[in-house]
């Protein structure tokens, strides 16, 4: 749920990289966080559990501008992917504006990105947003592998976009499709944020 505060009349979102373990999201961070300019991004802060880790920091995008004389501020979070660390999951989940969803392209984690798709839903109504309205984009990740090895975005999003929500193609390792699925993200967000639509969880 959006942060405001009057103070420093800024506005804090939160968006949430979700997807099976080892699809990219950290990656994503990483990468998005090497580009940002040092005067723009607070500290990455990493949660480690035992083989994966909770990552995040704060930034502020250098072209989205103000709502309304409040400076929007963007919090990226990604959660530990494997189906053990479902209770650091829901926490993660817990208040977000807008979701990343990092789908692994490789062909053999099919399964992995319907279960990890079906369990962010899960979790976005125990906690009472409305999985068919929050802000949501999908990220179709790796496709840099060779074909033979990857589904293509059309079959990827035959399996995962139900809703028809904006959809990437990326390679996170280099960079490519990273910067287009935060800018659609955050479109959606601030849209949502400016039609003053009550975020669900808000
Ligand atoms: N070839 C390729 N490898 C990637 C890409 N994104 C991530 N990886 C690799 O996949 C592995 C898991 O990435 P990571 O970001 O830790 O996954 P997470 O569990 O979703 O946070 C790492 O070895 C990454 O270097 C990509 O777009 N292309
Ligand atoms: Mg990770």
């Amino acid at each position: 749920m959006s942060l405001v505060n009057y103070a420093t009349r800024e506005i804090t979102c939160k968006i949430v990289y979700y997807g099976p373990g080892r699809s990219g999201k950290t990656t994503n961070l990483h990468y998005i966080y090497g580009q940002v300019p040092d005067d723009r991004k607070g500290k990455m802060v990493s949660l480690a559990t035992q083989t994966d880790r909770t990552l995040f920091f704060d930034f502020l995008p250098l072209d989205l501008g103000t709502i309304s004389g409040f400076t929007t501020k963007f919090q990226l979070y990604t959660v530990p992917g494997q189906v053990y660390y479902q209770t650091t999951r829901k926490l993660v989940l817990q208040g977000a504006d807008g979701v990343v969803f990092v789908a692994d392209s490789q062909a053999r984690q099919l399964s992995e990105n319907i279960e990890s798709f079906q369990d962010l839903h899960a979790n976005l109504a125990e906690q009472g947003i409305d999985a068919r309205t929050v802000p949501l984009v999908i990220q179709y990740n790796k496709q840099d592998l060779p074909k033979d090895l990857i589904l293509s975005t059309a079959d990827l999003s035959d399996s995962l976009n139900f809703r028809g929500v904006p959809e990437f193609s990326a390679d996170a390792l280099h960079g490519p499709g990273v910067f287009e699925t935060l800018r659609a993200i955050s479109e959606l967000v601030l849209k949502r944020l400016s039609a003053g639509a009550p975020a669900g969880a808000r």
